[in-house]
């Protein structure tokens, strides 16, 4: 890249990606299962994402789970925890139920329904101003799913001997082109297999978290009224405040130059890396890594996925990373003086603070900070 004064974050953030990453927007491909030694030592080793093709061709799932029938017979009236939200975007930001001015972090409305009434609400989402979303992060793919069990492997063998233990959980995921999910990362490393549709995937290194501007919003709660339709959010009690990351990478565009300009950081910066997971391919999303998650469906109107959270190991990166995310945003304000971020920029505007955000380190936020004008906002971010 080319040279220029850059601050210590920006150097972290060029040097990772011209040593390991690299400096496009793409991940590895790999057109076969890597064997464990190759897959830990490129991989896991570096923290590095990686695609990988051809690896569960041998998965029942890949033919039988495109039918709905067979789902519907194998899991009949089995109960599964159904998300609902207004628009799909479960674990966002919305705007705060009392103060307008100001965001919350909103959790879905989880009902246990039968699969196969579920499976109809994920279907008729859009139709209904009510967006279904299966999944559940607790293992559900060996428990609400088990009747599914034996249709995927139990682990990911390369995987499993390359992180020396079996997987913490293994979820599924069955959701529709309107079901988001916004930045965040997990304490996990993920082995995420498409079954059916497509999953896009935007992903940031943790060496990158001050271009998510994590802040803390008040906890909130959808809940539906099954009467008339409609939902309301509700602060959670007793009141907790939930770390999330502040930026939406797709604002609409009458949005787009208000958020452009309130999270510089990211939108000035080096591309996010970018993949989309087809059918029959894995993604390794190594832990802590930011990722966003959008999806196409099938031709039935579905997006289906399987994956693994092996647990990750608590060793020297954790502890970098904790002490990274801990330095104020006003390490980086070097590059006040040079005015630009560098060749893999997402555009060519120069990266710059409002007063408000380079004296603020990564915990504390006033609520205006937060602010969308976002019309979607009324219902959700
Ligand atoms: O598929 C999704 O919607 C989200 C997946 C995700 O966030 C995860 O596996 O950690």
């Amino acid at each position: 890249m080319a040279e220029q004064e850059q601050s210590p974050l920006q150097n972290l953030w060029h040097e990772l990606r011209d040593l390991t990453l690299g400096t496009t927007t793409q991940i590895d491909h790999i057109s076969s299962p890597p064997t464990p030694l190759h897959f830990l030592r490129n991989y896991v080793s570096p923290n590095k994402p990686c695609l990988i093709s051809n690896s569960i061709n041998h998965w029942p799932a890949t033919s039988l789970w495109h039918s709905t029938p067979y789902l519907l017979n194998t899991l009949s009236s089995s109960p599964v925890s159904l998300h609902l939200t207004p628009k799909g975007h479960a674990d966002s930001l919305s705007r705060h139920p009392t103060s307008s001015s100001s965001l919350c972090f909103a959790s879905a409305e989880v009902q246990r329904v039968r699969f196969e009434d579920a499976l109809t609400r994920v279907l008729e989402s859009d139709t209904k101003r009510c967006v279904g979303y299966l999944q559940q992060q607790n293992d559900c793919f060996r428990s609400e799913y088990g009747a599914l069990r034996n249709d995927c492997d139990e682990d990911i063998d390369w995987a499993s001997q390359a992180f020396g233990c079996l997987p913490e959980a293994v979820n599924l995921w069955i959701g529709n082109e309107m079901s988001e999910t916004s930045f965040h990362k997990d304490h996990y490393e993920n082995v995420y297999a498409v079954v059916s549709g497509e999953k896009h995937f935007l992903l940031l290194p943790p060496t990158e978290v001050h271009r998510m501007y994590i802040r803390d919003y008040p906890a909130a709660q959808y809940h539906y009224s099954q009467d008339n339709g409609e939902f309301s959010l509700e602060l959670e009690e007793p009141a907790r405040n939930v770390p999330w990351c502040s930026v939406n990478p797709y604002p609409s565009p009458e949005l787009k130059e208000k958020e452009m300009a309130k999270f510089p950081l990211y939108f000035n910066g080096p591309r996010p890396f970018e993949v989309t997971v087809k059918a029959g391919e894995v993604l390794y999303l190594p832990s802590m890594w930011f990722h966003h998650v959008r999806q196409s469906p099938d031709s039935r109107g579905l997006t289906i996925a399987v994956n693994y959270w092996y647990d990750m190991r608590f060793d020297i990166k954790y502890a970098y990373f904790n002490f990274l995310q801990l330095l104020p945003h006003s390490m980086l304000c070097n590059c006040a003086s040079s005015g630009k971020l560098g060749v893999e920029s997402q555009n060519n505007s120069s990266i710059c603070y409002s007063e408000d955000e380079s004296s603020m380190d990564n915990t504390t936020a006033s609520a205006n900070d937060n602010i969308s004008n976002d019309p979607d906002d009324a219902a959700e971010k």
